[in-house]
């Protein structure tokens, strides 16, 4: 399903990218619970290759599908599900069912396997079980994205290609995923959907149970989001999926990142009709993000993608995201990393042991965890997007260049100044008249503000002033903290 099974009122979730399942268990109870957050997408959690350097795409190249990996072991990843989905928080697991593994020769599940010889005695899948034959390239790699047929039946990177097709394979897929889903799992990033037929990925879903009726009601399908990185250009599209579930629409990412960064003439006020106005896919069909795990680090669809290395502007276009209704948004939540290396790997103790995150007293990260979903201007825009429910965009201003703001309906309004002077300016908010928290500069505690209080005069109206010189130039209210 599109639906992203999400418990009531919560509309955000975040990628604990190579979290350990017993910090994800602790986060979804002590923050991600509480501060309204609806789902976590977690590392890929079955038996992986262990690649010299411990890099962090060894989890990108399956052993077998037993669940044991960086992030812990089936007992812990059990824990997890169920600790989460009591605070409200949905766990949706990476599934990377195109290809197994190029490298290594022992999994992360103590597994030996032979990826030359395609001997995978985990799961068991042997040399029959892969696509070589339907490959016509030289090389057996995908060559030419401009080829539907290679690019779904040739090797990715050089990863042995799995034929979805048999009976067999796609079973063994089928009963893994299966098992997760009767752990409480409510849904799957299908990785490198591209890479895989439509009509093959829909008899797989086809095949999947209903999620367990006594935490999610009855007749509940998992929800379903594709890896198909379409940016216009190639003959597949993001729309070949769109039937099946949603797809992550990168397109959104690049081009809110251009805005922000005012690259090739852009403005913010060209947001106005961000979405489909921009020949992005329809908002119901939409998984959306500004970075993800690939293209922060240059891999994947790259570009001027904005990452928490650039945080000013990243805050700004994360708040633009959670303050627009369009998509369902995963919040990349990343560790530090070394830009000459784009191969590092989570913070461990130098033996592939992963680290515990650790949380500062501040409610932000330690460690090398960079915990971008823990920055309070990020957070609180996750309960903004919850106090805006589903209220239509209005009271829509612009200065004509990068000043802007809009209200979703009468539940909660926000203003940016991206440009390079002050923004001075009585705007219409469309809210109830009051005294507001702005959730940019301060929380909204116990009845308090810690930050600027907006005061919303009997017209709806309001006097704003944001200086350029803002660390973030921004002012965000709603009536979810009105004082
Ligand atoms: C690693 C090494 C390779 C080596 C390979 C096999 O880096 O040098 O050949 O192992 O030994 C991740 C990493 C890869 C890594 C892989 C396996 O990014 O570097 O390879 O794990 O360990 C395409 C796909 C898209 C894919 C991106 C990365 O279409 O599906 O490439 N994204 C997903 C994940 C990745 C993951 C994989 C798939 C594999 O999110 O994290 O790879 O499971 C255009 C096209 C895109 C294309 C893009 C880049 O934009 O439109 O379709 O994306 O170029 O080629
Ligand atoms: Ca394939």
């Amino acid at each position: 399903t599109k639906d992203p099974n999400s418990a009531p009122n919560r509309h955000t979730a975040v990628h604990l990218f190579e979290w350990k399942w017993t910090d994800i268990a602790n986060e979804c109870e002590r923050f991600l619970g509480p501060y309204g957050f609806s789902g976590v997408q977690v590392s890929p959690p079955n038996e992986h290759a262990l690649i010299d350097g411990r890099p962090w795409w060894q989890r990108y190249q399956p052993v077998s599908y037993k669940l044991q990996s960086r992030s812990g072991s089936e007992a812990e990843f059990i824990d997890m599900v169920n600790r989460c989905n009591n605070a409200g928080v949905r766990i949706y697991v990476d599934a990377v069912i195109n290809h197994m593994a190029a490298g290594g020769n022992r999994g992360s599940a103590g597994t030996s396997y032979n990826p030359g010889a395609k001997d995978f005695p985990g799961v068991p899948f042997s040399a029959w079980d892969f696509g070589d034959s339907l490959c016509k390239t030289g090389s057996g790699n995908i060559e030419n994205y401009n080829d539907p047929d290679q690019v779904r039946n040739c090797k990715l990177v050089g990863l042995p290609d799995l034929l979805v097709s048999k009976d067999f394979v796609l079973d063994k897929i089928v009963e893994f995923m299966n098992r997760l889903i009767n752990i409480g799992v409510a849904g799957f990033r299908i990785d490198a959907a591209k890479h895989m037929w439509p009509n093959d990925l829909n008899k797989l879903i086809g095949k999947l149970n209903n999620l367990p009726s006594q935490t999610f009601g009855n007749n509940k399908r998992p929800f379903i989001y594709f890896e198909v990185i379409d940016l216009g250009g190639e003959p597949i599209k993001n729309t070949d999926y769109t039937w099946m579930g949603r797809v992550s629409e990168f397109r959104y990412g690049k081009f809110l990142s251009e805005v922000v960064r005012k690259k090739f003439g852009q403005k913010l006020k060209y947001l106005n009709n961000f979405g489909t106005g921009w020949g992005m896919i329809p908002d119901g069909d939409a998984q959306i993000m500004v970075d993800n795990h690939d293209n922060q680090r240059g891999h994947g669809a790259g570009g001027d993608i904005l990452t928490f290395f650039d945080s000013r502007l990243y805050k700004i276009a994360t708040a633009f995201m959670l303050a627009w209704p369009y998509g369902y948004p995963v919040i990349m939540s990343s560790y530090n990393f070394n830009r000459n290396n784009d191969a590092q790997g989570p913070p461990s103790d130098g033996n592939g042991n992963t680290n515990n995150v650790i949380i500062n007293a501040d409610l932000s990260c330690g460690g090398g965890w960079i915990c971008e979903h823990r920055w309070r201007q990020i957070y609180n825009m996750a309960r903004f997007r919850n106090a805006a429910g589903f209220q239509p965009v209005q009271n829509w201003w612009d200065n004509g260049n990068n000043q802007i703001a809009f209200s979703r309906g009468n539940k909660a309004f926000i203003v940016i100044n991206n440009d390079d002077h002050s923004l001075d300016q009585w705007l219409q908010t469309g809210l109830p008249q009051g005294q507001y928290c702005d959730i940019m500069s301060g929380n909204f505690e116990q009845g308090r503000c810690t930050g600027k209080v907006i005061t919303v005069e009997g017209d709806g109206r309001t006097k704003v002033t944001i200086s350029n010189s803002e660390e973030d130039p921004m002012i965000a209210i709603h009536v979810d903290a009105k004082l």
